[in-house]
């Protein structure tokens, strides 16, 4: 090479990494301020300092950006890339999506029992997603209340919920009314529900303490939020961008054991808030949970009599 062509290549090849880099749009069904979303805020920061010239991750926002229900349809038509989302907000997609609340294995278990491809096969098939990683689990959902029962009977109690709870709290004759998280504290102040479905965690950024005289326990299923992408997109993606993101997603999901040190602090944290336990006889309190499973896989193998059964070999074995 002589030394016009040489400069000529050095001047270029900044242009040519610059072009190299694909900047992936996200966002977030849960709202802004909540703990999953700053959890998420941090991971951005440290991929996009790691992988300057790779990937990039813009968050475009929350529910103000596309409403909670509608983000699992944004990622499947490629309104935008990644979705920070959990399987109850995008059953207008999929029903299976709202299976995952039944996972008594691991996300790392499912990554090496067959579970990751097979979530993969039908997220893609019925969703055009690709799940990336699971970055909530070990946290059981509750029942919080306003008002006091003394058995698991909620018969004439209106209790806000999402896919994950209804056909369980219908189970107890519960009234139920779906809403998004952002609208939780709203009911809650104006009397409109007595109660609500929510994990062990992350209330206190959304301020429901406030608001909460009571949580129900033990608790029950296994609380599932995760990365979804436009599978078109992933598989367009060049072939370093995409094990870029594949290890970055991994790297999130192994810092899952994080949860259960958390929920201690968090069970703590609504004691000191006030918010005071009702709990039932060990036999009750085993046939809640176990209500709670029959009727959730019930449902899901209704709801998909294809891919249900597969799951539940992967998930609850
Ligand atoms: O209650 C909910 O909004 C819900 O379905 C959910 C699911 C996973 C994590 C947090 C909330």
């Amino acid at each position: 090479m002589n030394k016009t062509v040489c400069l000529l290549f050095a001047a270029l090849m900044p242009l040519a990494a610059q072009a190299q880099e694909v900047t992936l749009r996200l966002v977030s069904a849960f709202p802004e301020n909540q703990f999953y979303v700053k959890r998420t805020l941090e991971w951005i920061e440290r991929v996009n300092k790691e992988q300057k010239g790779v990937l990039q991750i813009n968050f475009i926002g929350g529910p103000k950006a596309i409403p909670t229900f509608e983000v699992g349809k944004a990622v499947q038509s490629g309104v935008v890339d990644i979705g920070f989302s959990t399987g109850a907000f995008y059953t207008n997609v999929m029903p299976e999506a709202d299976i995952l609340k039944l996972s008594e294995t691991s996300a790392a278990e499912q990554r090496k029992n067959g579970g990751y491809e097979l979530i993969n096969k039908i997220w893609g098939e019925k969703g055009n997603m690709r799940y990336l990683a699971k970055t909530v689990e070990f946290t059981p959902f509750h029942l919080y209340l306003n008002k006091k029962i003394d058995k698991p009977d909620l018969t004439g109690l209106k209790i806000r919920i999402t896919p994950v709870y209804r056909e369980f709290f219908q189970s107890l004759n519960a009234q139920v009314m779906t809403t998004a998280p952002g609208e939780v504290y709203t009911a809650l102040e104006r009397g409109v529900i007595d109660g609500y479905g929510w994990p062990i965690h992350a209330l206190f950024d959304l301020n429901w303490q406030e608001k909460t005289k009571y949580r129900v326990d033990p608790g029950f299923y296994n609380a599932e939020v995760s990365l979804i992408m436009n599978l078109d997109k992933y598989k367009g993606l060049p072939a370093k961008v995409r094990e870029a993101l594949d290890r970055e997603t991994l790297a999130y999901e192994k810092q899952n054991g994080f949860w259960k040190t958390y929920n201690q602090a968090e069970t703590r944290r609504q004691a000191e808030a006030g918010i005071q336990t009702i709990t039932f006889d060990a036999a009750t309190s085993k046939a809640f949970v176990a209500k709670a499973k029959e009727v959730g896989w019930a449902n899901a193998i209704k709801a998909s009599p294809q891919y249900g059964p597969q799951l539940k070999k992967v998930l609850a074995p």
